[in-house]
């Protein structure tokens, strides 16, 4: 099932013919599986569904053009283009629906994602990266509403990467950057600033991109009246339209319901794009939602009569449908033998579907039964044990957490008993769990021989006559390295380019590898972690970097939505080593000097979180991190450029590695755990903490995700008994996710002779000025007057009162 993506000027009516005859067959085979769908959810099947029915006709149009090697980038409207392109059967439909959890079965998600959020492979069973131009490409969806738009943006560049810079290997991402990455998304959420940022960056960026917008004139019920200026998107984007003069869009309008004319259109703009590298806009009007907007709701409670009857009218299989039978292609009588035979195969597929996902949790269920059965027999119990076993047999669509959570209560019954069946009944338990928790969580991080962690350390070594440098200078001559060493890294962002950065980290970088590789970027964070989602997942290695700590925030989301996730989300399908780098802490007020770090903590899991305390230690962060393949946010310390640091001999080669911790001062009374900028106070704190004789040992985290692998930090409090956490973040935030590491995970609580105390910032925001910092984040006072109370209660003879 697939529509022909090989277009021909002269064919015979008879291949014409059997060409929308089967176009036909896809969008009434789509629309039965919307139907049946719908039907499964209702029925307790599936959970939830939402489907494409109401946009079929513009997806046939949309795969015609689509060729391997270009990529999409849409929402969970568009199962009848997945179809279309041969990447998506009725079977994986339904498995999508019921949640399998094989990939075999399910390859969108393996069952994480809800039905109707796409993707195709770009990663072998290894994760090692496959010929991506021989295959139609589907980045893997996300639910926040236009929330696939900045990472549409990179899809595109990196064609223009790839046509430009000849150096890079294209063999398995590109053809001379002839490819296209396709957005789609509907009318009410081209409302969100992430679709308007997204369309003034291609504009400027001038990359092969085709947004197509399906109007359906609602989002969920609430109408384009309250969406959208004017009620008509191409309408206000007309301002984006190119001209003689200036570069810009091509916009196009076409209504979602006329075969032909969407066919001619989607040609002209693939064709207009690839050559010329153009942004598109196709705006498809007159859509429709014959079931509404998805399974929880009916849009009889908002559409009038007059619509609904529209509705029905428009439908666009029903308008393709009298398109055949008046251009004499098929008539009434051949289309009702059709539409019933794809009826057939549609509930032949779901009931496929539906028996290899409920097949093994019925073995599983079957072996669960024979051990609550002896266990029963065995134990005085017995009885409850059987009413539980009964009650796991009556389920006639038992799921696994039902086999769990009826095998974990028996074992209460039999808590002091002691047999050869409950050892059996724990031990099944147990494997159970072990089995099936991957299924669920694997793949958080990538699993392939690239990730970060099977990075050894290469330690910077040094000519006994090194020069002390700026920091900066160590980042630019490793930034330089790294530039030589990959001709696919390549680093954006704003005043990246022209004047190498804000703190001149890339000096003189734009003028060596060009402007492409090297660039400035609008004031747009979301997307400027978009291009660098979009480019790495098509091979490239981007370092986005992100001005200021502060403003991660504007990128948090995309961060937090669709990079973190990614691997999870395709359970190892898909990957985009994306590098962010940014800078932060103490500088200079609210939005200059913030440390939203627990925030971030919370928000990125699936990323790796650095904070190198200066730019030796950062800079082979960036070395480890282009050897593997994962994405991870490394935050440079703001006030670090200008301080002095050895030249290493070995730049572009030493590498810090991630989750390991470095003691950077020893001593036997406590452990002061932090990093980044703070350790300077630390360290200046544990200096005047030996003069009254606290001899304070300093660890520096450096890596705050992955968190301290080998447990050093626990080691140094069996030797000190005590520690504190002093950070630039507000109470509860980093340091509690730090405190949470050490009392939970390495059970540093076994060694402790003091209560472990936290040192944060206050709860406001940083305050301006040296006097705004030292009324709001720790000071080297506070930090020596919080160690020396801990001594103080540890021993007021020797550490009296200081106030
Ligand atoms: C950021 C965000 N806000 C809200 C939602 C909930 N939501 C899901 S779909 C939808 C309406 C989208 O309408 P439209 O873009 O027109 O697409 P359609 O479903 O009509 O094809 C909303 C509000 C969401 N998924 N993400
Ligand atoms: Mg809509």
């Amino acid at each position: 099932m697939k529509t022909n993506p090989n277009i021909k000027t002269e064919i015979t009516f008879e291949d014409f013919k059997a060409e929308v005859i089967n176009d036909y067959k896809l969008i009434v085979t789509s629309r039965e599986c919307s139907l049946l769908g719908r039907r499964e959810v209702l029925t307790g099947k599936a959970k939830f569904g939402i489907f494409g029915d109401g946009k079929e006709v513009p997806q046939i149009a949309w795969a015609k053009a689509f060729k391997n090697g270009d990529f999409r980038s849409g929402y969970y409207r568009d199962q009848t283009f997945m179809m279309a392109i041969g990447q998506l059967t009725i079977e994986q439909f339904f498995a999508g629906l019921y949640a399998n959890t094989d990939l075999k079965e399910e390859p969108m998600s393996a069952g994480r994602q809800m039905g109707g959020h796409f993707s195709t492979h770009s990663l072998d069973d290894d994760g090692h990266w496959k010929n991506l131009t021989q295959q139609k490409n589907s980045s893997a969806d996300i639910s926040p509403t236009a929330g696939q738009m900045p990472r549409l943006l990179g899809l595109a560049q990196a064609s223009k990467i790839y046509r430009n810079i000849k150096s890079i290997d294209a063999t398995n991402f590109s053809n001379k950057g002839n490819e296209i990455a396709w957005g789609t998304i509907g009318n009410a959420s081209t409302s969100e600033g992430l679709f308007f940022e997204t369309i003034n960056a291609a504009g400027v960026l001038q990359v092969p991109m085709i947004i197509s917008v399906w109007d359906d004139e609602y989002g969920i019920s609430v109408h384009a009246k309250h969406q959208t200026t004017k009620e008509n998107i191409s309408e206000i984007l007309k301002g984006f339209q190119r001209d003689k003069k200036q570069k810009g869009y091509e916009i196009f309008r076409v209504n979602g319901w006329n075969y032909p004319e969407l066919i001619d259109t989607y040609q002209r703009a693939a064709q207009v794009s690839r050559k010329e590298h153009l942004p598109v806009l196709i705006h498809v009007k007159e859509l429709t939602q014959p079931q509404g907007h998805s399974t929880s709701g009916s849009h009889e409670r908002y559409k009038d009569q007059e619509r609904l009857a529209w509705e029905a009218e428009y439908d666009c299989n029903a308008q393709m449908r009298n398109w055949i039978i008046s251009n004499s292609i098929a008539t009434d009588d051949e289309l009702i033998l059709l539409e019933r035979e794809i009826k057939k195969e549609v509930r032949n597929g779901k009931k496929v579907a539906w028996a290899s996902f409920i097949k093994p949790i019925i073995t599983e269920r079957n072996e669960a039964i024979t051990l609550l059965e002896q266990l029963a027999a065995s134990s005085p119990n017995g009885v409850f044990i059987t009413k539980l076993k009964n009650d796991l047999l009556d389920i006639e669509e038992p799921l696994r957490r039902d086999l769990l959570s009826a095998t974990r209560k028996a074992l209460r019954y039999v808590v002091s008993e002691k047999s050869s069946q409950k050892t059996e009944l724990q031990n099944w338990i147990n494997n159970y769990i072990n089995a099936i928790q991957p299924k669920y969580s694997s793949h958080l991080h990538s699993e392939s021989s690239l990730n970060a962690l099977n990075q050894s350390e290469i330690v910077p070594t040094y000519d006994t006559n090194s020069k002390e440098v700026d920091g900066r200078v160590v980042l630019r001559d490793n930034f330089d390295a790294i530039f030589t060493k990959y001709p696919e890294a390549l680093i954006f962002g704003e005043d990246a380019g022209y004047i190498g950065d804000v703190n001149q980290g890339l000096e003189g970088l734009q003028e060596k590898y060009g402007e492409l590789r090297v660039s400035d970027t609008g004031i747009r964070e979301a997307t400027i972690i978009g291009q660098g989602i979009g480019m790495a997942m098509r091979g490239l290695r981007p370092i986005a970097e992100i001005q200021y700590l502060d403003y991660v925030m504007y990128a948090l989301q995309i961060m937090s939505d669709d990079l973190a996730t990614l691997q999870y989300r395709t359970k190892g399908r898909q990957k985009a080593p994306l590098i962010v780098r940014t800078r932060g802490h103490r500088l200079e007020g609210i939005w200059h000097s913030g440390s939203q770090m627990g925030g971030i903590l919370n928000l990125v899991r699936g990323i790796h979180v650095l904070v190198p305390r200066n730019m030796t230690k950062a800079a082979g962060f960036y070395n480890t991190l282009l050897e593997s393949d994962e994405p991870a946010l490394v935050v440079e310390c703001l006030n670090g450029y200008r301080l002095k640091e050895k030249l290493p001999n070995n730049i572009g080669v030493f590498k810090t590695p991630l989750g390991v911790v470095e003691t950077i001062r020893e001593g036997d009374d406590i452990t002061l755990v932090s990093y980044g900028s703070t350790l300077r106070l630390v360290e200046q704190a544990a200096k005047e903490l030996q003069t009254v004789g606290i001899d304070a040992e300093i660890i520096d985290v450096q890596s705050l995700l992955p968190f301290d692998l080998n447990h050093d930090i626990a080691k140094s409090i069996t030797k000190t008994n005590r520690f504190m956490v002093i950070d630039e973040d507000v109470k509860g935030g980093a340091s509690a996710y730090i405190l949470d590491q050490i009392l939970n995970v390495q059970n540093a609580f076994e060694y402790l002779d003091s209560q472990p105390k936290t040192l944060a910032s206050k709860p406001h925001r940083p305050a301006y000025g040296t006097d705004g910092d030292y009324f709001s984040k720790p000071s080297v006072e506070d930090i020596f007057e919080a160690v020396y109370e801990i001594m103080h209660e540890l021993s007021p003879m020797d550490y009296p009162k200081l106030r």
